[in-house]
């Protein structure tokens, strides 16, 4: 049977109020679609989404060209008046530390040439890190000795404040005509099918039972969507990795003002500290960590997130307390608060997935934003916007892909994968 065109009034139901919901809510809804709603378990910013995090980078340089296009476009949006409170220009320092594994520089470089002699980048966007004094004279606040650290910074980047863009994403969505559905009403619990086969999806039903019917249901569940849709699991892993805080005084936060994203790769990242709470965050670099659990007791095990998010490995404790020190000594010995692992949809090649459910009428996923698709909030919608009105995924990378080679030898990461269970926990244990 063939799947009922789609018009303007058609129902569009999109399940998860993250980074791709939110934005192919908007898009559908500037495009003039009437009849969409979007549910998600918690109100926004959802702490279910990756995205809900009070900065993310903005930065166009991938190794992949194919990406570094999206992301310029991105950040036009990002500076047109819609995004721009929500976006910061502070600059992108990445670089490796003496102890990065060659795959680590061969990634930087490459990523580097996807923006050095970029047209869109202005004059002088680029210069090199040569030495920690000279660092220091264009930013006093990185006060640490950096060793050996390698890199450029790039001046046509920055960063998000993620979870405020997210609100703002959702309000304009409600003032167009979405409705947003959170709490146990929006908790999607099972997808529901016309045909009792699985083969024309109607909608989802919710926690408290509340049925969401629509002519195309899309899947915006990041790190847990194999939960909902078990058959996307061999191409997804839920991956997490480690965010820690300091509480800055309001002189010390001055001092920080106007610090780049500063990315080292082999270490991790941190940006200047957030403008309303002087919290300044911290990110360990590394492979990411699992949670495998048997599914439905059978033997079949999947990655997904746990029911709670805090606290971090000690290990990736350690990673930033040794960023702190190389790069900013002045907060050595600070105690790290507000610890958790944010949980990512990653699969084996990087690339998303946007794509009908093969096999299944009106199901759409837009998945695996394998841990970089955030500074894509303004135009990821687009692209399911797309998909969904050509009925189809027409970019191979971004199909629907059945079970993918091993996902844990990612070129930009470093360090091995490990299950968050097989690791000691600083701060609150995460419950599994
Ligand atoms: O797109 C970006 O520059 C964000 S990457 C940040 C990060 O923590 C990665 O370092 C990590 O490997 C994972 O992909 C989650 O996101």
């Amino acid at each position: 049977m063939a799947q009922q065109p789609l018009s303007k009034d058609s129902s569009v139901l999109i399940v998860g109020a993250g980074v791709f919901g939110l934005s192919s809510a908007l898009h559908l809804a500037l495009d003039g679609f009437t009849n969409i709603t979007v549910l998600d378990r918690a109100p926004v910013p959802s702490p279910y989404s990756a995205g809900n995090d009070i900065n993310k980078i903005v930065r166009a340089e991938y190794e992949d060209p194919f990406y570094t296009e999206l992301a310029l476009d991105a950040i036009k949006q990002w500076q047109t008046p819609f995004w721009a409170p929500h976006y910061l220009a502070t600059g992108y320092l990445l670089a490796t530390s003496p102890n990065a594994p060659q795959k680590s520089r061969m990634s930087l470089q490459k990523s580097f040439s996807s923006i050095k002699d970029h047209p869109a980048f202005p004059r002088g966007a680029f210069s090199a890190i040569e030495s920690a004094d000279d660092t220091r004279k264009q930013f006093p606040m990185l006060q640490g000795e950096m060793n050996g650290w390698e890199g450029y910074l790039n001046r046509y980047a920055g960063y998000a404040r993620a979870a405020k863009a997210l609100e703002h994403a959702a309000k304009a969505c409600v003032e167009l005509g979405v409705k947003l559905v959170t709490g146990e009403s929006g908790y999607a619990a099972e997808l529901l099918f016309e045909d009792g086969e699985g083969r024309i999806c109607t909608g989802v039903k919710a926690a408290d039972g509340m049925i969401h019917t629509a002519a195309r249901t899309i899947l915006c569940l990041g790190a847990h969507i194999s939960t909902l849709l078990p058959a996307i699991a061999p191409q997804i892993t839920a991956k997490s990795w480690s965010v820690a805080h300091i509480q800055l005084t309001p002189t010390e936060a001055a001092s920080m003002k106007g610090c780049p994203v500063v990315n080292c790769r082999d270490l991790g990242f941190f940006f200047e500290p957030d403008l309303d709470t002087g919290m300044l965050k911290f990110s360990a670099n590394g492979a990411g960590y699992t949670n495998y659990v048997s599914r439905d007791g059978s033997g079949t095990q999947v990655s997904v997130p746990p029911t709670s998010n805090e606290g971090i490995p000690e290990e990736d404790e350690n990673v930033i307390k040794k960023l702190i020190g190389e790069a900013l000594p002045q907060f050595s010995g600070r105690e790290l608060v507000k610890k958790f692992i944010c949980w990512c949809s990653d699969t084996a090649d990087s690339e998303y997935i946007i794509d009908f459910v093969p096999g299944v009428e009106g199901l759409v996923v837009a998945a695996g934003d394998s841990g970089h698709a955030f500074k894509m909030l303004p135009v990821a919608g687009q692209w399911v916007k797309r998909a969904l009105l050509e009925g189809e995924q027409k970019a191979s990378r971004w199909k629907w892909k059945e079970a993918q080679a091993d996902s844990d030898d990612i070129s930009w990461r470093v360090g091995q994968v490990k299950d968050i269970k097989d690791v000691e926990f600083s701060g609150l244990r995460s419950r599994i």
